[in-house]
């Protein structure tokens, strides 16, 4: 089958100078951006300044838009595998030639399998009405998003208890006087505008508590810091819940209109009292009361943030869960400096985009991972990614055969990349839609380039939030090599099975025009700023108006559905045992210059990316000979000797011995350890944490879903001197 010309070689190569207004695409926040551009090429990068809550600022990874785009280390052309899965032998493919290769593929998986055989994950947000619409036009219910490895128990727990996602809990940081952060690395693992607005109200006095086993630079920008010990906030949390009700300093009136189960939050508190959890988090009972005074003269105007990343363990759902409810205690929730719950265009008298997903109907399939049936507990929407893995290996409880990774990269992404591959090497089909050569790339059967940001346009973004608003992310360039954007990818596949109805636009105004219909908004309006807001000020619901989207339309801090799950609504707490001797909890992070595993082949942002060091507690280098700087072995539970039946794994890095990491446990940066030959930059450079984590892919938090990658325990050694044996 023909597909004709590519729909994004246009006249964007004017000469001259103009600014084309679009997103950034260097991670997943897609910040509103302007682009210059001078001669057909990119000259400057900036934040949106009709937007003031960005301004002109971007981050180091978004001004690396520039060295990506001229990169030349990037997929050029659609690749078809020609040798063994991985092997990294590839034979350039025509764009008709390739998807005529995976319409083939589909047809045959249909056949055996049935439309449900097929998957998708994507990267989540703002942009999934397409990867949805494409899962659904193929009769399939099986859309994934990356969250398992993400923020998925913060996404179930927040469902659990307000009715809403995770991204419908939204910060009002420029009110707040107290924010209380459990890991979330607010300046390092960043958001632009986030990022801006936790700075200026710090500066202008707002307190911080921060609270992580390791003392991130968020850590030094807050007020009160708590080491705790690993995996241990959820005790914390029972233990301030209960000092809140002993004191009798919360919201009695908010409680009592909008807060149902309290009296199981009083059962499942009464005895985690301030000393009771000293031997778990390692925070005096003192400094709880203490904190609890404070935040209470603070209140309203306090947030406990739920957590994004949090601790990945299996009671990190119960650790967004309580934090969420010391929000309902505070009655923080939809006042200002607190929670502001997120409005869509018609919370404030607009109309939303119109969906793709509308235009067809939706499978009758159940899910492969249960989300929604056995599981009632995590969201049907986007389900539980390494469930998916897991039905690939057992084909239970049906079997998947064609599987496409757009823009995401699992065996980075997910914990144990051996494992993954086990479970992708059963596919008749893998197809990895991306920029640059990811690791699941090269595992795939055919790699399809997509254009980069700057080189296409998406479809139009809605974002809900206090002041919602419609994004676009336009072209601003000819695009360099032969690839092509996503919506004209995935209608050329539909296209090619007979399912063309769907996604059948010739052109991304044609689309554009149907998302926009009925909202009052047009594509040049769109064009104009890049960015259209809905309302003129951040909507806050008046208390007499309010009303949760639960079932019960209060705060349910007893979940009928954790029930119907099998799960109580809050378990006890769980506590870890202290890793000894040369054993550790392997905690992980990232840094501000680097987005996941993508940017370390970046030219620029692989100059000034850090170190890649193993924080290390000088109480427990010192028994093993480890000094400040020097090279250390750190491998899977067991790869020492002593076998616990695991597939030895064990790399080298540098020792920073620093009294900043609990004793507990070792700190490392993910994102380093990549494989490809052909990213030159960032092949071999340092180690992958996610094959450290052996045996964690099908771990995880039973009530929210996420892989419980920070109960991961590895051993770690001074790398024995040369001419020595070990
Ligand atoms: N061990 C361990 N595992 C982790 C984490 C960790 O810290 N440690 N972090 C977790 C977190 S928070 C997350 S969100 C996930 C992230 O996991 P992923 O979403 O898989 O990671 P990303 O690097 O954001 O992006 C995935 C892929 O998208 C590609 N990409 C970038 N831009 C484009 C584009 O414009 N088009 C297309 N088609 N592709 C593009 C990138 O090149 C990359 O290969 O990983 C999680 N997994
Ligand atoms: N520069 C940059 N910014 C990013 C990203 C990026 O890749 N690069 N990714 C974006 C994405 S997708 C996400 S999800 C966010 C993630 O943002 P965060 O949720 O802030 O996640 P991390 O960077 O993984 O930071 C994890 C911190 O949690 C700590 N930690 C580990 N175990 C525990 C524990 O048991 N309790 C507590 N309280 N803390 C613990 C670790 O020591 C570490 O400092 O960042 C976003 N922003
Ligand atoms: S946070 Fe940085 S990398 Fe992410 S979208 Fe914004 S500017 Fe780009
Ligand atoms: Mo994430």
């Amino acid at each position: 089958m023909n597909s004709g010309k590519a729909p994004n070689v246009r006249s964007v190569e004017a000469p001259g100078r103009h600014t084309v207004f679009s997103m950034c695409g260097m991670c997943a926040t897609r910040c509103p951006i302007e682009v210059t551009v001078e001669d057909g090429r990119v000259t400057w990068l900036q934040g949106n300044s009709f937007d003031p809550a960005i301004g002109a600022s971007l981050c180091a990874r978004g001004a690396g838009g520039i060295p990506l785009e001229y990169d030349d280390e990037r997929p050029q052309t659609p690749l078809i595998r020609t040798a063994a899965r991985g092997a990294g032998k590839w034979r350039r493919a025509s764009w008709d030639e390739a998807l005529d290769y995976i319409a083939e593929k589909l047809r045959e998986v249909v056949e055996e399998m049935g439309p449900r055989g097929i998957a998708l994950s994507d990267r989540g947000g703002a942009f999934t009405d397409l990867t949805q619409a494409f899962v659904q036009a193929l009769g399939s219910p099986n859309y994934f998003d990356h969250d398992a490895s993400c923020g998925r128990n913060a996404h179930n727990a927040t469902r659990s208890l307000y009715g809403v996602g995770r991204t419908a809990v939204t910060f009002d940081l420029k009110n707040a006087r107290h924010v209380v952060l459990y890991g979330r690395n607010i300046v390092e693992s960043l958001q632009v505008k986030e990022s801006k607005a936790f700075m200026a109200a710090m500066a202008r006095g707002m307190r911080c508590t921060y609270i992580d086993p390791r003392a991130s630079i968020t850590a030094c920008k807050a007020t009160r810091y708590w080491q705790t010990r690993p995996n241990s906030d959820y005790a914390l949390n029972l233990a301030i819940i209960h000092e809140v009700l002993k004191q009798e300093v919360y919201d009695k009136e908010f409680v009592a209109r909008f807060v149902s189960g309290m009296d199981a939050l009083r059962e499942a508190v009464k005895d985690t009292s301030p000393e009771w959890q000293e031997e778990h988090t390692g925070i005096p009972a003192a400094e709880i009361r203490a904190f609890v005074t404070e935040i209470a003269g603070d209140a309203p105007h306090v947030i406990f943030h739920p957590g994004w990343m949090t601790a990945r363990h299996k009671q990190s759902f119960y650790v967004s869960r309580t934090a969420l409810i010391l929000n309902a205690l505070m009655g923080s929730v939809e006042v200002k400096g607190g929670i502001v719950l997120a409005k869509s265009p018609e919370d404030v008298g607009r109309k939303s985009l119109r969906k793709l997903v509308s235009r067809m109907p939706k499978a009758k399939e159940p899910r492969v991972d249960g989300a929604g049936t056995t599981h009632p507990q995590w969201d049907p929407a986007s389900g539980i990614l390494h469930q998916l893995f897991a039905a690939m290996e057992s084909a239970q409880p049906y079997g998947v055969g064609a599987y496409f990774t757009y823009r995401h990269d699992p065996l980075t992404s997910m914990p144990d990349p051996e494992a993954t591959k086990r479970a992708l090497d059963k596919l008749k089909l893998l197809v990895s839609i991306d920029v640059r050569y990811s690791e699941t790339a090269w595992f795939a059967d055919v790699i399809l380039p997509e254009s980069s940001y700057l080189e296409r346009a998406n479809i139009l973004a809605q974002n809900n939030g206090p002041r919602p608003n419609f994004g676009m992310r336009d072209q601003a360039l000819a695009p360099r090599f032969d690839s092509r954007p996503a919506w004209w990818i995935f209608r050329e596949i539909l296209r090619r099975v007979g399912l063309e109805e769907a996604l059948d636009f010739e052109t991304i105004e044609e689309l554009w025009d149907f998302q926009l219909e009925g909202t009052g908004v047009t594509v040049a309006q769109m064009r104009e700023k890049g960015i259209v807001s809905l309302a003129a000020t951040p909507a806050i619901t008046p208390r007499e108006q309010l009303k949760f989207k639960t079932p019960s339309g209060k705060i349910e801090i007893e979940s009928e559905v954790l029930k119907k799950a099998g799960l109580p609504s809050l378990a006890p707490f769980q506590p870890h045992a202290a890793p000894s001797g040369d054993r550790f909890h392997l905690l992980f992070g990232r840094p501000a210059v680097l987005t996941h595993g993508q940017s370390l082949n970046n030219p620029i942002l692989n100059e000034i990316a850090p170190e890649q060091l193993l924080w290390i507690h000088p109480l427990r280098a010192r028994p093993l000979g480890i000094s400040d700087g020097d090279e250390v072995e750190i491998g899977t539970d067991g790869c020492f000797g002593e076998g616990t039946g695991r597939r030895p794994y064990s790399a080298y890095l540098r020792a920073r011995v620093t009294p900043w990491i609990h004793p507990d446990a070792v700190f490392m940066l993910h994102g380093y350890g990549a494989t490809v030959p052909l990213a030159t930059r960032a092949c071999g450079l340092g180690v992958a944490d996610q094959s450290l984590q052996q045996g964690k892919l099908y771990e995880f938090d039973p009530a929210g879903g996420g892989n419980a990658m920070t109960e991961t325990v590895v051993q770690v050694r001074r790398k024995a001197q040369r001419g020595v044996a070990k």
